[in-house]
């Protein structure tokens, strides 16, 4: 008896010593897709994400402390995200994660950062519900609610004759769903007839069946909820098979990447955007230097909010690390500090000032629209209508 206790002691120690403060430098998780068709909207997240690292280092990290930032590939699907998610938390003993890319994998891991306390900053996740998943689950990307009926706004001003239009989205993914039910509702509102609805799968790529019932159906818009590849070839054919009117994309298509895809007829397609590159304050105009610096070109929408979501924690950490140093800190310990922490700060972003309501949701002022400019075959460019 008396052994087992005393065993009891001495295992309880260790456990104690092997409680882990932050370590330095502090690591913070990114999980978004580097692999998959998703990675089409990964890739400026990476690009995001590294930028931030660079320029909070060369500014002392959190008071002093650099951050690290450990990169687990999430790719598109659902499980691919718990993976990412649960090696971060697990292994990296990371603070806080970034990620995933879609909201579809962000319902599925986004519970499993939640139960073991863990906060998620959502770069890119903008579907109905996603900061209510839980207590450790706030968001930089604005809900579709928000971004998306500015687009359909845009239209209106560019044809204001259209009366009729196609509304098409893909059905295995939540957030299109999700977006596709603010554009129809958007619509409606604002007097349009809804007259054809067509499904298709984000793994799709021949659309000639959805095409040809938007062809016979006769609409002035058509708007698709989608991702970038399945979107692009959507776009492609709707032109290749005559289609002259105006077209609308969601968030899915909102990428650079998309134009080798349908090439000169992504020409016109208008996207709204929570992001603008050129916002004048310190922090963005911080940003699109770096950006521009390295890429000679405008910073997309993707990149500066996964900037901004490391930005997010590294000022929490900073605020929470002059309360407490984080080095005296257990990894738990910070884990809650900072969730706590990160929800009553307010900072100056690339996306203009950021705030969280209590649930975790963005609070962001501006909205913009883009219209697809081509240069050529692959190239093209976002022009700013608002
Ligand atoms: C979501 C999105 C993606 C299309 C952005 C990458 O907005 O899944 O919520």
């Amino acid at each position: 008896m008396k052994r087992i206790s005393a065993l009891m002691v001495s295992l309880a120690v260790l456990s104690v010593a092997h409680a882990q403060n932050v370590p330095s430098p502090i690591p913070i998780g990114i999980a978004v897709a580097q692999t998959s068709n998703t990675a089409l909207l990964g890739q400026e997240q990476v690009v995001g994400t590294q930028l931030a690292e660079k320029y909070f280092y060369a500014r002392g990290g959190v008071n002093g402390t650099p951050i690290k930032l450990i990169y687990q590939d999430a790719a598109g699907d659902p499980n691919t995200a718990i993976n990412a998610f649960t090696a971060l938390i697990n292994q990296s003993k990371v603070v806080g994660i970034v990620g995933p890319t879609l909201s579809t994998q962000a319902f599925a891991a986004d519970p499993i950062a939640d139960r073991a306390k863990v906060p998620v900053l959502a770069p890119s996740n903008t579907a109905k519900g996603i900061p209510q998943i839980g207590e450790f689950i706030a968001r930089v990307s604005a809900p579709v609610a928000l971004v998306a009926p500015n687009a359909v706004r845009a239209a209106l001003k560019l044809n204001p004759k259209i009366k009729k239009v196609a509304v098409m989205y893909a059905q295995n993914d939540t957030f299109a769903t999700s977006e596709t039910g603010t554009f129809q509702e958007t619509a409606k509102a604002l007097g349009l007839d809804v007259v054809t609805v067509q499904k298709f799968q984000t793994t799709d790529n021949d659309f000639t069946t959805q095409v040809t019932s938007v062809l016979s159906s006769g609409v002035e818009l058509v708007i698709i909820s989608g991702l970038a590849n399945d979107g692009g070839n959507l776009i492609k054919q709707l032109r290749q098979l005559g289609y002259k009117g105006v077209i609308v994309g969601g968030n899915g298509l909102n990428t650079a990447n998309m134009f080798p895809v349908c090439g000169k007829l992504c020409d016109g397609v208008l996207i709204a955007q929570a992001y603008n590159p050129s916002v004048n304050n310190t922090s963005n105009k911080a940003f699109v230097e770096a950006y521009r610096a390295q890429y000679k070109k405008d910073p997309p929408q993707f990149s500066a909010q996964a900037f901004t979501a490391v930005q997010v924690f590294v000022e929490a950490l900073k605020a929470v690390d002059k309360k407490k140093k984080l080095s005296t800190m257990s990894i738990e310990d910070a884990r809650e500090a900072l969730n706590a922490q990160i929800l009553v700060g307010k900072y100056r972003t690339p996306l203009g000032e950021v705030l969280f309501d209590k649930e975790g949701e963005i609070l962001q002022k501006s909205f913009y629209v883009a219209q697809i400019k081509m240069i050529d075959d692959k190239n093209g460019k976002y022009i700013f209508l608002r």
